[in-house]
């Protein structure tokens, strides 16, 4: 892993993550894959940037040949909401970004690719608590099938070619630096931006909806753990669920009232409801344990005050 090509360097995780590997292997070492939206001035001035559209091959070619890049990190996706909303273009950006990724890093016979997945693996008829990761994956979302489709890609990449591919399921992702873009689980960011500058919120799934969670802290060391986890210790690969926290909207909301007491919370349901009672409410990562030593480090009590508190100072200093 000497250079990385992070696609989707803008979005919610991806803009972090460029930043935490550069920290960690070398600004200079670390190639932000940008595509329509300007990355931040940090993003910028830390390292290299190149237009990448994970669907022109050609284009991602041009970047990984440019830069020698030995090391792919794919964090460009639509996700569950929008993914609803637009099928096709669900399937086109995840499968077919996902196939040139592989493709061009079986190809230049790369060090390594990582792929996320996500907890939209599962469905309406897996078990819903302490899922675990060997189970019934039928989705019922356009998102859920283009990641179990990935998973069985990746995976099918390590048997049939010896490509490095590792995955992990993401839970829904909370931080404070970027939003995210057209999830399910965003509900549960732009509930901590409402607290802070209007002290109201409306939720779009009932509040007894319970979901795995993450800080993206925690995002970030399962992310890079995995990345840099010995490969002859991995039994899987691209499927590896990894969990930190479940709650439900009332216990989040509950977590917020504890420092901004005045807080309240409505609900208006809309057709995310339906996408967020097919997946599970707790995730059982033993694998994730065993395997890479994964172990998280936030509870919802710990990320409520750092989410606010970061939040706070950006709504004092009139950024939100
Ligand atoms: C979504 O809600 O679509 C994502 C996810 C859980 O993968 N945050």
């Amino acid at each position: 892993m000497k250079k990385i090509l992070v696609i989707g360097s803008t979005g919610q995780i991806g803009s972090e993550l460029t930043l935490a590997l550069r920290k960690e292997f070398g600004g200079e070492n670390v190639i932000a894959g940008i595509r329509k939206t300007a990355p931040s001035k940090q993003i910028l001035e830390t390292g290299p940037c190149e237009v990448v559209d994970a669907t022109i091959r050609e284009q991602m070619e041009r970047a990984v040949e440019k830069h020698d890049i030995d090391t792919i990190v794919h964090m460009a996706a639509i996700l569950s909401a929008v993914g609803e909303q637009n099928p096709m273009m669900a399937w086109n950006v995840n499968m077919n970004g996902l196939i040139n990724v592989l493709e061009c890093a079986r190809d230049r016979k790369m060090d390594r690719v990582l792929v996320p997945s996500s907890i939209a693996v599962f469905g309406p008829g897996t078990p819903l608590d302490n899922t675990p990761q060997e189970t019934i994956l039928r989705p019922t979302t356009m998102y859920g099938i283009t990641k179990v489709a990935g998973e069985l890609l990746g995976d099918y990449y390590v048997l049939k070619y010896g490509l490095d591919v590792r995955g992990l399921r993401y839970p829904g992702i909370i931080s404070h630096e970027t939003l995210p873009g057209g999830g399910t689980t965003d509900y549960a960011v732009a509930i901590y931006y409402e607290a802070v500058k209007n002290k109201k919120y409306t939720c779009f799934v009932r509040e007894d909806t319970r979901l795995p969670m993450m800080y993206m802290p925690d995002c970030l060391k399962a992310t890079i753990s995995l990345l840099k986890a010995d490969f002859n210790k991995l039994r899987h690969h691209c499927d590896f669920n990894v969990s930190a926290m479940s709650f439900s909207v009332k216990e989040l909301a509950d977590s917020i009232k504890k420092y901004i007491p005045e807080f309240e919370v409505s609900y208006e349901p809309d057709f995310r409801q339906k996408i967020a009672d097919s997946w599970p409410n707790s995730i059982d990562d033993s694998y994730a344990r065993e395997e890479w030593g994964w172990k998280p480090d936030y509870d919802l009590d710990a990320m409520t005050r750092d989410m606010l508190s970061a939040l706070q100072r950006k709504h004092q200093q009139g950024f939100i």
